[in-house]
């Protein structure tokens, strides 16, 4: 138990969700009015669900999608869990509520110990939840509020967690997320930057740091796999040049080019598809 559970990145399983086919009309979205193509939707969903089990060996729990939830398949949402310990969230758009449930059984089922969010004036997306293996930001964003952060610091006591206003797009992890242990990705947009700036002034810790010019590359997918060690699911080269070559600069690690191009019309990035879980501990 002692050492695997302090591998930062260390993971077993995935929850994943299927793509149902009322995303392309009715997935909510910020802005722009790009038709999703569903069936390339599909195939670059296939292929992520594919990296993690065929090349990580990570075990899938795939769950059927659901056409009354057009944006099932953003799982990260439901769910924040860390250690063994698992809370479903209230996610900030009342048409999402409905999609913790089949979290829930999937997480009651490989027996974490879940908690529920059940205050009905706390909302909270898990696309808002940083954790850096040391601590929790929370962004406070249109989807998480005060009440949401305070339920998960109550929840997660061992760690300190931090709020960030997040400006400028949905959330927090819209612009970054953990490239590996201690390096915060990072966008370049001023939005991003005072996101960081802010992270870094509240934080006991240090962290590296890894800018990505394009916002939405800063949205990747950091795992410790066993013979494997650092492995990266970044957004690719086609997708975002600049930023590509930011990743291929990183030392030691396996890096796996995945696009997303036909989620990002909806605010999905890599990280929305998954919620990773470590059994192993
Ligand atoms: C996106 C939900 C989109 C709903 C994820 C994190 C950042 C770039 N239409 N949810 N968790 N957002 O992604």
């Amino acid at each position: 138990m002692a050492s695997s559970v302090s591998v930062f990145g260390t993971c077993t399983h995935a929850v994943v969700r299927d793509i149902p086919d009322s995303l392309a009309a009715e997935a909510l979205r910020m802005g722009g009015d790009e038709e999703v193509n569903l069936e390339k939707a599909r195939r670059e969903h296939q292929r992520y669900t594919q990296v993690l089990s065929s090349e990580l060996g990570l075990q899938l729990l795939q769950l059927p999608a659901d056409p009354a939830l057009p944006d099932c398949v953003f799982v990260e949402d439901t769910a924040v869990v860390c250690g063994d310990t698992a809370l479903l969230t209230r996610p900030g758009a009342p048409s999402r509520r409905p999609e913790v449930e089949a979290t829930k059984k999937a997480l009651e089922g490989l027996n974490f110990n879940v908690v529920e969010m059940t205050d009905e004036a706390a909302t909270l997306d898990g696309g808002d939840i940083l954790f850096t293996g040391k601590e929790f930001f929370v962004g406070l964003s249109k989807r998480t509020n005060q009440r949401g952060a305070e339920i998960l610091a109550d929840v997660f006591k061992d760690y300190a967690v931090s709020k960030v206003t997040v400006t400028g797009t949905l959330h927090l992890k819209s612009f970054c997320t953990m490239a590996g242990p201690g390096l915060i990705a990072i966008g370049s947009s001023e939005h991003a930057q005072r996101a960081l700036q802010i992270m870094q002034e509240m934080s006991d810790h240090r962290y590296d740091k890894l800018t990505l010019p394009d916002d939405q590359a800063a949205n990747c997918v950091y795992l410790n796999i066993p013979n494997k060690g650092h492995v990266l699911l970044h957004r690719t080269a086609q997708e975002f040049p600049n930023s590509a070559k930011v990743f291929e600069k990183l030392k030691d690690y396996t890096l796996i080019p995945v696009c997303n191009t036909e989620l990002a019309k909806v605010d999905g990035g890599l990280t929305c598809c998954s919620v990773l879980l470590n059994k192993r501990a």
